[in-house]
């Protein structure tokens, strides 16, 4: 990594970006956060109690939180969703057992208004692991052929690796940079 500045440089400055990185717990997300090695990560905790991880990077900003779970909880995610640019969906490409919710969260959460016109990265993570899914098959798995109306890309990535990152992140500097 470390390419990550120099991929943004050309959104700096611009007005506010707000990106999600958003998944099941333990797909990979705080570590791929960390790995971003944006500056230094925040972890809030609202009174409606879910952990909110957030790094901000001149008007770039990053949060993370962990989908799934209760539903009580579900309806004040929306508090997080407006004026977002894009979505880092990460997925753990070993977990085929929560593959499945994995999917309805997703589905769920692109249904919202809000986030219509974000940018939908998808991180087939954990590709390190032995046996876990293809990126082909957690593409097929997610269901991500009924995506219409998205800019959007798959990514296999090792977080603990740090493999596939920069590809990804390469990738989405470009997307919101052709969107702004
Ligand atoms: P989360 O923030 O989405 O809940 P974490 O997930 O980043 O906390 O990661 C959960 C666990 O998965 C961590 O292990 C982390 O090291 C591991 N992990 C994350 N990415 C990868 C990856 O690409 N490959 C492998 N093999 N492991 C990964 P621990 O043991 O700390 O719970
Ligand atoms: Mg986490």
């Amino acid at each position: 990594m470390g390419g990550l500045w120099s991929y943004f440089r050309g959104l700096l400055g611009a007005r506010e970006m707000r990106i999600l990185i958003l998944g099941l717990d333990g797909a990979g997300k705080t570590t791929i956060l960390y790995r971003l090695q944006v500056g230094e990560v925040v972890t809030t905790i609202p009174t409606i109690g879910f952990n909110v991880e957030q790094v901000q990077y001149k008007n770039l900003k990053f949060q993370v939180w962990d989908l799934g779970g209760q539903t009580s909880i579900r309806p004040y995610w929306r508090c997080y969703y407006s004026n977002t640019d894009a979505i880092i969906y990460v997925v753990d490409s070993a977990d085929k057992e929560r593959i499945g919710i994995s999917k309805e969260e997703l589905f769920h959460m692109l249904r919202e208004d809000e986030l219509t016109d974000a940018i939908l990265v998808v991180l087939a993570n954990k590709q390190d692991m032995a046996g876990c899914m293809t990126v082909a098959e957690v593409h097929q798995a997610l269901g991500l052929e009924a995506l219409k109306n998205r800019t959007f890309q798959i990514f296999k990535t090792s977080a603990t690796k740090g493999e596939g990152l920069d590809q990804a992140m390469d990738w989405l500097a470009n997307a919101l940079q052709n969107k702004k």
